[in-house]
């Protein structure tokens, strides 16, 4: 068998996704997701320009081949751009190997080693009360675990809290970046409150996470790691840059509470030093940043030598496809953790047609074989690309900061 057409699909069905088609000489169709927000042509140029000629004629069996093939063959090491189109080749390929023997790509990874993956939602809110009543949404729907965010009082358009629905909450303009502020001092003394009214109200039966999303210092982040210590966060997440692994040498030894990092990062060798020193407890790189399913099991095989569990990232901007690739790997390996999941905004089901399923707190990808999303081209075509910027951030005084 070989692959006879490779071709990328760009479209913006409630937000803009890059998606690989692969097709093989026996009619088999395999689809990855190679979406980097805010850059997304970027990857779709790296794709057709510089990949997609080269698959043509490849025997689309020899995954790890093709992997080694493109990374190696590139010469420029890591990077979000050509992680994201290695990922996107590579979860196309898992998805022909699937349908090719008839399995879900879950079996082909080992086989399932639990019944369900336990995801969490995102509750938000303009002030606590609001959040709390979002909250409680989540609870009547089964949700085990769930990501608080509230609005810091005098910080404008705090991260994390959406403008309008609650689920949408990454403002995304047009012409240049949506300008938010930021005040670390203001946030600090605020979040453990929002701990504690949550904690107070709901109890201790349902897991805390909360999102720093980059931006604190290192001592910073030490002092909110102990401060929420009382209410026991299942993690923070993204505490300091995630570029600076010998930040967390500083925040690991004054906190217990648990660390997650890495939805920026693209590599094993991002997260290394994090692991091997076990200076976290969960690695939150995505399937489709991270050089797809086969690079991003050898981190996971990695962390599990070292006691680092899995907490992939899984927002919106992620499309269908990479959801259900992250779906097969969280319910295969030994050391999962948690999976976030924040949905796709209609009418994004139009054009991925998912088999993955959620029921009380917890996914599963569903059996049918290969990866389980079928992507519909005609649909995407009536939803064309739209230029779309990610915020940026500036403190009080005018000077930018991590967004
Ligand atoms: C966030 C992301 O879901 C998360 O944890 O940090 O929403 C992140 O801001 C976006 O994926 C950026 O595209
Ligand atoms: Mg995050």
């Amino acid at each position: 068998m070989k692959i006879t057409d490779a071709r990328v699909v760009v479209s913006s069905p409630g937000r803009n996704y890059v998606t690989l088609v692969l097709e093989t000489s026996d009619g088999v169709v395999g689809v990855g997701d190679a979406t980097l927000n805010g850059r997304e042509l970027a990857v779709a140029s790296y794709l057709r320009d510089h990949v997609c000629p080269l698959l043509i004629g490849r025997d689309p069996a020899r995954i790890e081949d093709t992997w080694q093939y493109l990374y190696k063959g590139a010469y420029w090491r890591r990077g979000p751009v050509g992680m994201t189109a290695i990922a996107a080749v590579d979860v196309a390929l898992w998805d022909v190997k699937g349908k090719v023997a008839g399995l879900p790509v879950y079996e082909l990874l080992g086989g399932a080693s639990r019944s369900g993956v336990m995801v969490y939602g995102h509750a938000d809110g303009h002030d606590v009360p609001e959040l709390l009543d979002r909250f409680a949404e989540y609870l009547e729907q089964g949700y085990k675990a769930v990501r608080i965010q509230a609005a810091v009082p005098g910080v404008a358009k705090t991260y994390g809290v959406s403008v309008h629905d609650g689920r949408i909450y990454e403002p995304a303009n047009s012409d240049r970046p949506e300008e938010g502020s930021w005040e670390s001092s203001a946030y600090l003394d605020f979040a453990p409150t929002v701990f504690e009214a949550v904690r107070e109200r709901f109890g201790f039966g349902v897991h805390l996470l909360h999102d720093v999303h980059h931006r604190l210092t290192p001592i910073e982040a030490a002092r909110l790691g102990r401060a929420l210590e009382p209410y026991r966060p299942f993690w923070i997440e993204d505490a300091t840059p995630a570029e600076d692994q010998s930040a967390f040498r500083t925040i690991r030894a004054h906190t217990t509470t648990p660390l997650a990092v890495g939805e920026v990062l693209n590599s094993i060798w991002d997260v290394q030093t994090l692991i091997t020193e076990r200076l976290i407890d969960y690695v939150r790189m995505s399937v489709s940043h991270s050089g797809g399913i086969s690079h991003l099991r050898k981190v996971y095989a990695l962390a599990e030598l070292f006691g680092v569990r899995s907490g992939a990232h899984g927002a919106g901007d992620l499309s269908p496809i990479a959801h259900a690739a992250a779906l097969h790997l969280d319910l295969a390996i030994p050391n999962f953790g948690i999976q976030e999941y924040m949905g796709h905004r209609d009418p994004a089901g139009e054009v991925f047609r998912s088999t993955y399923s959620f029921a009380d707190g917890y996914m599963h990808p569903g059996d049918v074989p290969g990866i389980g999303v079928e992507f519909d081209e005609a649909a995407a075509a009536r939803f064309p690309y739209e230029p779309r910027y990610l915020p940026v951030n500036r403190r009080l005084d005018g000077s930018m900061h991590d967004w």
